[in-house]
């Protein structure tokens, strides 16, 4: 009998598939957008925002409306979400160092690394995850992918910057020129993607490994140029611009204006001055609906593999844009212009359909994909994971979302607040429900006494602040802001900044 029943069970086993370790675990597949405000139909940032693939990711599982950046700027906060650590613990605040030349930082594991030790993922990426070039390339130390297909571009440019920018700068430009969709950057990655997840063999190792493909777009990162189809789709006329009241920045603190003191995005006096607002509005417009026709591609090419219930995607961008908010364009801000990004997940493990507005932060990618995929937890995580709210939206979650931009600038984001402090103890409180776009600072000064209710408010949030504010990691260069509380004071870019300074008209 004993005998009869062990041939049974080997004959059972043989008949069994076999898998190598990890095979049955779920794909990853993360698309990441660059400077993707919240301009996106299912976020409500824009009423003429068209993204309908995006909008139709967001029906198939949980958009977090209420997430935020942990940096208002590409390699910070990057860094911040592949790590899932806060700018005030790594030192990462401007676009260098790579952390791995962060001798502190250098064998962190990251997200994708990650997955290919503990869930034998095969690791893929093209286009932006990471900034610029960097963490494309493996050294014999750190294997970053097991494979890197086209970087990010802007390409193509016309012969001539199309807008006379103050400050000029070579990206600083938007509009539409005579060129094609498909010599694009972002097609070429979407190409590329389409490509990678049509041979599946090849990205599996012919079954036998679950796949990890970050995917990152670069547009609407500036230059906003697209093709006149998608600026068709975007006619100036009855285009909408962005709400804003005149001298909104007159009750922020003039320190807020550090965060951004000569950068060649320019401010909004020069977009009314030279007639170009509308310009950038809906050029800036036109690249998101392009971009999500490119999510529209790579998500079609899932569904077509086969494999779309067993692959869990992530979609995100690294932080918001202003358009003439807050009398500025571009970010390195603490508003909700500039910290506030799409957040989605769908696929296995995600309930469909739902609409979180509990806050949510990029660093919680990182243990949420973890543990939807059943991988042990990584104990040097900030994050917290949001497995809990992609089952059900309405899950408590005590944490409020926080930004940190330079060392020691901070905002903390709830439900129906924000609070922000910089590195010289300045702050700004509103109440995000009666006030969203930010108008009236409760903390003003002007104002004489602030309400104490608003101060109690404050105290309150203040609690949030993180406890870690490392000065900037070693040769940190590109937006650094640095301010003595001793000597009172500031240096932008090797430059001090005194009080006295008029604040730049760009
Ligand atoms: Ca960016
Ligand atoms: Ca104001």
């Amino acid at each position: 009998m004993k005998q009869v029943i062990i041939t049974i069970l080997a004959l059972a086993a043989a008949l069994l598939p076999h898998h190598a370790p990890g095979a049955d675990r779920p794909n990853v597949l993360m698309i990441a957008i660059d400077d993707q405000n919240d301009w996106i139909g299912c976020l409500g940032g824009h009423p003429q925002a068209k993204t309908p693939n995006i909008d139709a990711l967001a029906k198939r599982g949980t958009v977090f409306t209420n997430a935020h950046c942990q940096s208002p700027l590409c390699n910070p906060s990057r860094t911040s979400l592949m790590l899932s650590r806060r700018p005030g613990a790594t030192g990462i605040y401007g676009l260098a160092p790579w952390f791995r030349d962060v001798p502190a930082l250098a064998d962190s594991v990251t997200l994708p690394q990650w997955f290919a030790k503990h869930g034998n993922h095969y690791t893929a990426t093209a286009g932006k995850i990471y900034h610029g070039r960097y963490g494309r390339k493996n050294t014999p130390k750190h294997k970053e992918w097991d494979e890197a297909g086209p970087g990010a571009s802007g390409k193509p440019f016309p012969p001539k910057k199309l807008v006379n920018t103050p400050q000029p700068h070579k990206l600083v430009d938007w509009g539409t020129f005579p060129h094609k969709d498909e010599d694009k950057g972002d097609y070429i990655v979407a190409d590329w993607a389409v490509d990678r997840l049509g041979n599946h063999h090849e990205l599996t190792e012919n079954g036998k490994r679950p796949f990890f493909m970050a995917v990152g777009f670069f547009l609407p990162h500036v230059p906003c140029y697209a093709t006149q189809k998608w600026m068709d789709m975007h006619p100036l006329e009855g285009l909408k611009l962005p709400e804003v009241i005149a001298n909104d920045r007159a009750d922020t603190p003039r320190f807020s204006w550090n965060l951004h003191w000569k950068l060649p995005e320019p401010r909004l006096k020069f977009l009314k001055e030279a007639g170009e607002w509308e310009n950038l509005t809906r050029s800036y417009l036109a690249c998101t609906t392009f971009v999500d026709a490119q999510v529209g591609r790579v998500l079609k090419a899932l569904e077509e593999s086969g494999h779309a219930d067993n692959t869990i995607i992530v979609l995100w961008s690294d932080h918001g844009w202003h358009i003439g908010e807050k009398e500025i364009t571009g970010k390195n801000t603490l508003w909700d212009d500039g910290t506030r990004v799409p957040l989605i997940f769908a696929g296995q493990g995600v309930t469909k359909g739902q609409v979180c507005r509990k806050p949510a932060e990029l660093l919680d990618i990182y243990p949420t994909l973890v543990e939807l995929t059943g991988l042990p937890a990584n104990e040097a995580v900030e994050g917290h994971s949001l497995v809990p709210q992609l089952k059900d939206a309405g899950a408590d979650r005590p944490w409020p979302a926080i930004t940190t931009h330079n060392h020691d600038n901070h905002g903390v984001r709830t439900e129906n607040w924000r609070y922000i402090r910089y590195a010289d103890g300045s702050e700004e409180l509103y109440n995000m429900k009666e006030d969203p776009n930010e108008w009236h600072n409760l903390l003003a000064l002007d104002t004489g006494a602030p309400d104490p209710t608003a101060r109690r408010k404050a105290d309150a949030l203040a609690k949030w602040l993180p406890k870690e504010n490392v000065p900037p990691a070693p040769k940190s260069a590109a937006r650094i802001l640095t301010y003595d509380k001793e000597t009172k004071e500031t240096i932008w870019e090797g430059k001090p900044i005194t009080p006295g300074d008029p604040i730049p008209e760009l």
